[in-house]
């Protein structure tokens, strides 16, 4: 499946607002995989299909997270959380990918998780940090993302706690544990 094939299986499942905001990714994705080593075949995969179950009914995803064994405690959080271990989940059964690396770069790039692997990591700043996104805070992620590609990440993790907190809003767990790692793993100056 090349580029044009994977763009025109995505588009007809997204308004075209998303569907600009995932070109967006895919070349910011293929940016950060150039400049940090990652595959840029997978990332461009990745970031095409990321959104692919964004406006799937909440019943359909909800029944798909309980069928499919996933974490229960997804459904006791904010249900925008579901779209990407169900798109991961979608992306397989009805378009055929089975690379692991680009599936779990769709699963975990709302949340991230422990450990995340260098493509999860530029799939995650992409989506944060695509040219079409504009909040607060953005800028300065976009200005770290340029040569370094872990403190940019902290910062977006960061933000998206601060926004989620400041709304009174409750925050993923695995959010929480994300930071928690990369804090952790952090290089020391
Ligand atoms: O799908 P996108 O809009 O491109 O971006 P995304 O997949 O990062 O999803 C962002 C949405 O998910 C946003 O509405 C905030 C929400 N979200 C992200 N992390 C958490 C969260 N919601 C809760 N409750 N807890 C989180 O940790
Ligand atoms: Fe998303
Ligand atoms: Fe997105």
């Amino acid at each position: 499946m090349n580029r044009n094939e994977a763009l025109a299986i995505v588009k007809p499942h997204l308004t075209d607002h998303r569907y600009e905001h995932t070109i967006g990714v895919m070349e910011t994705a293929i940016l950060l995989a150039r400049k940090y080593g990652a595959e840029e075949q997978k990332a461009e995969s990745a970031a095409i299909f990321h959104d692919y179950a964004k406006f799937r009914p909440k019943d359909e995803m909800k029944q798909i997270i309980i069928e499919e064994k996933m974490s229960p405690e997804l459904l006791q959080y904010n249900s925008e959380l579901w779209h990407a271990p169900v798109g991961a989940f979608l992306v397989k059964k009805e378009v055929g990918i089975t690379d692991i690396d680009v599936l779990d770069a769709i699963k975990y790039h709302t949340s991230g998780r422990v450990g995340m692997t260098l493509l999860e990591k530029v799939i995650y700043l992409a989506d944060y940090i695509e040219p079409g996104r504009r909040f607060p805070g953005v800028e300065e992620v976009r200005e770290l993302a340029k040569d370094d590609l872990q403190l940019a990440l902290i910062k977006a993790v960061q933000n998206t706690i601060f926004f989620l907190m400041k709304k009174n809003q409750p925050v993923f767990p695995d959010t929480f544990h994300t930071y928690n790692d990369l804090i952790a793993n952090r290089r020391t100056e």
